[in-house]
């Protein structure tokens, strides 16, 4: 297929598929057999949602959030060959740190992860006297070693670029408090080395309608010719709390807190029951994205009324275009 509008990156022939439904007009689709982890695959699960996925091998690893039967909130394992079918491993992700204190977690949370070089990068909310972007890394998937908080709490949704710029390592972020935070918007920090984090810019923030309460950044932005491609979740509050939708922006390439497009209407909010029914109701909030280079495809993971993960597709052309004609 040849797509006016490129992904850069690899090439992923397997990514998980389902065409768009016959007469559906939306630029992103659910996949039908949605949610595709229950709350209840391990034992002690009270839920699954909010989770990463990764190409690895010929396979998908993936870091997911689970909240256990006691209420503990932390990250587990899991491994697929098709992206769709997991099996979650029964106890948290276990770090690596040369300082005590690095390890100090009191929670962890909506993981994000990415590819950087020859290394993957874990990125969470961290329970570090209050939420604080947790950060770590493995390049086997075995080891997993955890670095210094990037940021003073308090913060949520933190994400790394795949790539460098300009030498340097940049992570969106979304400044909060310590509670249920009625505001938030996105920035952008850079780093030398992973763990010194400055030069922060204002990237976007809050506007009207689904996006008016707060917003926080997704999975890792994609990169494009037309822009980095990202994913991010906005908040509405209505009479009845919080309504998580997602929408999509398109970044500068090079200088990556300039924003060139970014969605009026958001392109997935909650809708089937599995989104608005739930721990959390009326929530779809997105951390992971595959794509292919090669056909466009991109397949967006999310969880769904903070209780399962679902899975939802688009196309990167339609999409470009999408958010082009429907920009604010
Ligand atoms: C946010 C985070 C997410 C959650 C969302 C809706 O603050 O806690 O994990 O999905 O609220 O409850």
């Amino acid at each position: 297929m040849v797509q006016s509008v490129k992904i850069l990156g690899e090439s992923l022939a397997n990514i998980p598929w389902e065409d768009r439904p016959t007469g559906y007009k939306g630029v992103v689709w659910r996949y039908s057999q949605n949610p595709i982890i229950p709350r209840d695959l391990l034992p002690d699960s009270n839920s699954i949602f909010n989770s990463a996925v990764i190409p690895y091998e010929n396979g998908f690893i993936g870091v997911f959030r689970v909240d256990k039967t006691s209420r503990e909130m932390n990250i587990h394992l899991g491994k697929s060959s098709d992206g769709i079918n997991w099996e979650i491993e029964d106890d948290p992700i276990e770090f690596i740190y040369e300082d005590e204190e690095v390890g100090k977690s009191w929670y962890k949370y909506d993981p994000r992860v990415v590819k950087i070089e020859d290394t993957y990068y874990i990125i969470w909310c961290n329970g570090y006297h209050g939420p604080t972007i947790g950060l770590g890394y493995t390049r086997d998937f075995k080891k997993f070693y955890q670095l210094e908080n990037a940021f003073l709490p308090f913060n949520r949704n933190g994400v790394l670029f795949p790539r460098r710029i300009k030498g340097k390592y940049l992570m969106l972020s979304r400044p909060s408090d310590n509670g249920h935070t009625p505001f938030g918007d996105i920035f952008l920090s850079e780093s030398p080395d992973l763990t010194y984090w400055g030069r922060h810019r204002f990237v976007m923030g809050t506007t009207a309608g689904w996006q008016n309460t707060k917003i926080g950044p997704g999975p890792a932005p994609i990169e494009t010719s037309e822009g980095w491609l990202l994913f991010y979740h906005g908040v509405l509050t209505s009479c009845n709390g919080f309504v998580y939708s997602i929408g999509a922006a398109l970044l500068d390439l090079d200088e990556p807190w300039k924003i060139k497009y970014r969605t009026r209407p958001y392109i997935l909010s909650p809708q089937k029951e599995y989104e608005c029914v739930g721990d959390v109701p009326n929530v779809v909030f997105p951390c992971a994205a595959l794509h292919d280079p090669d056909t466009g495809r991109i397949a967006i993971y999310y969880g769904g009324a903070d209780t399962v993960v679902a899975l939802a597709f688009t196309v990167v052309d339609e999409l470009i275009e999408f958010i082009k004609n429907n920009s604010l």
